[in-house]
């Protein structure tokens, strides 16, 4: 029986990893998080009780945590999902974003290295890592210009992932992810967001009742998004390569917020206009001539990401990995389970 520590266990992509590995028998998922006043643990409630599924404290800023995991466990794969995901975040707590992001995943290698040096590693790298990008579509060559201190956080780990893997023989890859997304996502996040507002306009139209638009940042910000559940497959399959070697995983097409938002609006049958430009454009009701969306300048970014476009070509090839689920899917799905619609995927 394979034996895996999953950090992040309560956000989107550990608990879906968790679900993921689960239905393998062979497996048995230890999921860390830490210790909150009030547990936030909706994305895993369903796993517990389950005789191969074990909830384990630790703490990504804590080495002594990660240490004394690694020490009881010696587990047969470390997968890093943890971090201050959050990018719009980072200009408020930069030094938060570094600890998790980057000593965090330090304080995994040391314990790897000097515990359990068999344990396979993988970090979650970003497309954030690109930034300000030289060419389109972004490969696993592009050069790391991060604009934020998130990206900046996720390109030191990524550097000192490599020099663990080279200096010690350390089995660590890490996937450089462009944006992905789906049911479980965090309601700060640009799609989640969106599909949230959607289903309560929605609601609110369709009881008669007022409502207020949401209100976004950038509309115009471009990003190839996926569904998390494609690119679990795909980090389980980095992991399991004779030797590690580090892919990109993207659906290789992108789209703008305003892309977003149109094709969720039109998921629950709502059709809009966009009326103005700059901060005072709106998409407006066709049905009623009541605004859907706003622009609130607080949503802008200090410094933005305006096109991140991936190209996964060599993990389709040499790892035969492929996504199921299409943008447009993606949207419905989201917009579906927010208004508590059956979808069929
Ligand atoms: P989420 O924000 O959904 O989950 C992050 C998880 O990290 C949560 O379980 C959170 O726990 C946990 N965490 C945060 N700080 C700590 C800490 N100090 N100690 C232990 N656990 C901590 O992120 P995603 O699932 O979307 O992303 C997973 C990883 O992939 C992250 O590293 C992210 O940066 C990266 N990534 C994500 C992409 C995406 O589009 N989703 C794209 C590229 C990279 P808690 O519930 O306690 O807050
Ligand atoms: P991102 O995701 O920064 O790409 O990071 P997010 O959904 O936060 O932003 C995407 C784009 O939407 C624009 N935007 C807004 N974003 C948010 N959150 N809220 C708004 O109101 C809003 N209005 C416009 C943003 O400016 C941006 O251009 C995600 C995270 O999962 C990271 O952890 C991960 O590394 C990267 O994807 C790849």
């Amino acid at each position: 029986m394979k034996t895996i520590i999953i950090t992040g266990v309560t956000g989107q992509d550990g608990s879906l990893m968790a679900d993921y590995l689960l239905k393998d028998t062979n497996n048995f998922v230890y999921g860390a998080c830490r210790r909150l006043s009030v547990p936030n643990h909706q994305n895993i409630e369903h796993l517990k009780g389950h005789e191969r599924f074990k909830l384990l404290e630790l703490d990504l800023t804590d080495a002594e945590s990660i240490n004394e995991a690694i020490r009881q466990i010696k587990p047969d794969y470390f997968i890093n999902f943890a971090a201050n995901s959050f990018v719009g975040n980072s200009w408020k707590m930069p030094i938060n974003h570094m600890q998790t992001n980057c000593m965090g995943v330090l304080y995994c290698l040391e314990a790897i290295k000097n515990i359990s040096p068999h344990t396979r590693f993988y970090n979650a790298g970003s497309s954030e890592q690109f930034g300000d990008v030289s060419y389109s579509p972004q490969d696993i060559n592009h050069p790391f210009k991060p604009r934020s201190p998130y990206g900046a956080s996720k390109c030191a780990a990524h550097h000192i992932v490599k020099v663990y893997r080279e200096s010690y023989g350390t089995h660590a890859v890490q996937g450089i992810l462009f944006n992905h997304e789906g049911v479980r996502r965090g309601e700060e996040f640009v799609t989640r967001k969106i599909t949230k507002n959607v289903a309560r306009i929605y609601n609110s139209k369709r009881s008669g009742e007022s409502f207020a638009p949401m209100e976004l940042g950038n509309i115009d910000s471009k990003r190839d998004w996926s569904d998390a559940q494609d690119f679990v497959r795909g980090v389980w399959m980095m992991l399991n390569q004779d030797s590690p070697k580090d892919y990109v995983l993207s659906a290789n097409e992108t789209h703008s917020v305003r892309e977003f938002v149109e094709l969720a609006f039109k998921a629950a049958f709502i059709e809009g206009d966009w009326i103005g430009e700059g901060l005072t454009e709106r998409f407006v009701d066709k049905e009623t001539g009541k605004d859907l969306l706003i622009i609130n300048p607080a949503f802008y970014r200090p410094a933005e990401v305006d096109l991140l476009w991936g190209d996964s070509t060599p993990a389709r090839q040499e790892l035969g990995w492929t996504p199921k689920t299409s943008f447009s899917k993606l949207v419905e799905k989201m917009v579906a389970s927010d208004l508590h619609w059956p979808y069929n995927d």
